[in-house]
């Protein structure tokens, strides 16, 4: 066994984007593609050796052969230790906090996250640092430039080595310790929500379903709620991860999670449903009857976290992406706490939830989570949500209706546009950035533009500024329309258009969100031209 440096070439356009570098299957499988990356990482952190580092991906198709490239690698770089997850598999919160536990240096997370997966279909990778947290812009940055000098990588010349099993093992001088996935994470769970309030309200006969989506959160739900809270057997459906995700988008939202929908709507509805996405970082809300948007969700968290013991204190401060509805805002200013709008992404709340400014954070695409990791996380939001079910005895529709008296209603939706040309993309979003001064004043729809911007945002904490972060058009009523292009996909470009829509009118908060955002949506259009340019008559995915 021994190491070598191979030689290699600078592979253009290995750019990260919203979370990782994302790209198809056959491409992170062509040679040296998934190597540079590794090596870039590496040598953008400013070297491996003796260094610790956390290893695990979502389970999806090539993660088992990643894994042992990533494993061949480090030892060839002087890595120390690498721990990782039993048969490569760790979610992306479980990841985060087996980091901070261990106070690693950071980790490989492999996944493309709610894309599909299998050898046609998408494959991701991202590096977390120490405190967690996704890579921050300047590190993403370093990494970038480092894939376009590169000339060769570190690999060990190895067997592949055993992940089914926990235990140590050693490949050259490096330690790998293969532990459970789910042990760690599950035990924080039981430290910040009343685990006891949530087994009575089971053992009471309250009825739920968790559809892991044939992914990674599978065994973290079955052990969570069906062996410690005592959820009967039955309530994780799609429980065992699979590398094709089942041929499914493992997406947590009303369109891919229909399995789960159907359910909830049905004669027979449990009194609660959740599901969580291909790394187990997002999570969807619904009750019987009643969907949760993740904006919602958030501020109904924001309200009434301070029901779990691990939140007893209250919030220090809320933080949102730009996009998502400010609902939460509405909640954080009731309450007097600190509110802060990010661009999107998870990697812009890590300063916040370390400088303690914020520990409730939320994303509009279903991430919600808090500073006990540095991830969005999927089942923490599901379990907060049982906790504050479990102790104020309210079914969702009474939380929601009662939020929305008290709060008002910001209706939203997110309207996206997918596979489209990439210049077409290109075009719109330039032509709408070259007459946003001229907006203010004019009318669409009936509704009065009052501002209109191109988001950017200077980090509070560490003063880092990024911009063309997402196109803002705010009217006159509390209604808005924020228009960005996805930073995730792998074919074409996505467009995708947030629209919301304040209601404070107590008669008025049982409206449809289609009825409650016609006029904004017609405004999008109008404004953005976005029929006319696409040739698109309706979104392909309306959340
Ligand atoms: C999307 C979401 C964003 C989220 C990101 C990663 O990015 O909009 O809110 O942080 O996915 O989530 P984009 O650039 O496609 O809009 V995950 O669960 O895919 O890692
Ligand atoms: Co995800």
């Amino acid at each position: 066994m021994t190491a070598r440096r191979i030689a290699t070439q600078a592979i253009p356009g290995q750019q990260a984007g919203t979370s990782g570098l994302r790209r198809k299957t056959r491409d992170f499988m062509a040679p040296h593609f998934l190597e540079n990356y590794v090596q870039a990482t590496l040598n953008g952190i400013g070297g491996a050796a003796g260094k610790r580092l956390v290893v695990g991906g979502d389970g999806r198709y090539f993660n088992p052969e990643a894994i042992q490239v990533i494993l061949r690698m480090a030892a060839a770089n002087g890595v120390a230790e690498v721990i990782v997850g039993r048969d490569g598999l760790l979610s992306t919160p479980a990841a985060s906090h087996l980091i901070r536990l261990n106070k690693t240096d950071g980790g490989f997370i492999l996944s493309a996250s709610h894309n599909p997966g299998g050898i046609d279909a998408d494959f991701g990778i991202k590096f977390n640092m120490a405190n967690g947290g996704p890579a921050s812009q300047t590190l993403a940055d370093a990494i970038y430039d480092e894939t376009q000098t590169i000339a060769d990588y570190g690999m060990f010349d190895a067997h592949d080595i055993a992940l089914h099993e926990t235990g140590t093992r050693q490949l050259g001088d490096m330690t790998i310790t293969v532990v459970d996935p789910v042990a760690d994470y599950a035990a924080l769970m039981a430290e910040l929500f009343d685990f006891n309030a949530i087994a009575k309200l089971f053992a009471g006969g309250f009825g739920m379903c968790f559809d892991a989506m044939h992914a990674v959160t599978g065994p973290y739900a079955h052990k969570i709620l069906e062996d410690m809270l005592g959820a009967p057997k039955g309530t994780v459906i799609n429980g065992i991860p699979l590398p094709d995700f089942g041929k499914g988008h493992p997406d947590p939202n009303p369109i891919w999670a229909h399995e789960l929908m159907g359910i909830m709507t049905g004669p027979d509805a449990p009194d609660f449903g959740a599901a969580s996405d291909g790394d187990g970082d997002r999570n969807m809300i619904v009750g019987r009857g009643a969907y949760v948007t993740p904006s919602d969700s958030l501020a109904l968290i924001a309200a009434h976290a301070h029901l779990a013991p691990g939140y007893a204190q209250g919030l220090s401060g809320v933080a949102r992406s730009m996009p998502t509805s400010t609902a939460v805002d509405r909640v954080a200013a009731a309450k007097g706490m600190a509110c802060f709008e990010t661009p999107t992404g998870w990697k812009f709340f890590g300063t916040l939830l370390d400088a303690g400014k914020a520990n409730l954070c939320g994303e509009e695409s279903a991430g919600t989570g808090s500073d006990h990791v540095r991830e969005k996380d999927g089942l923490w939001a599901v379990l907060m949500w049982l906790n504050i079910i479990a102790v104020s005895g309210k079914s969702v529709s009474a939380l929601m209706q009662d939020h929305w008296q008290n709060y008002g209603r910001n209706y939203y939706s997110r309207h996206d546009y997918e596979a489209i040309d990439i210049n077409v993309a290109n075009r719109l979003v330039s032509d709408l950035k070259a007459k946003l001064d001229s907006l203010p004043g004019q009318s669409f729809a009936g509704l009065d533009v009052t501002e209109a911007s191109d988001f950017s945002y200077r980090d509070p904490v560490d003063h880092s500024f990024v911009e063309g972060q997402g196109i803002q058009i705010k009217f006159a009523g509390d209604a808005r329309v924020v228009l960005r292009l996805s930073g995730t996909g792998t074919e074409g470009a996505t467009l995708r258009v947030y629209l919301e829509q304040l209601e404070t009118d107590a008669a008025r908060l049982n409206q449809t969100p289609e009825d409650a955002l016609a006029a904004v949506k017609q405004a999008a259009d109008e404004i953005a031209e976005i029929t006319a340019r696409t040739g698109r008559d309706a979104p392909d995915v309306k959340t």
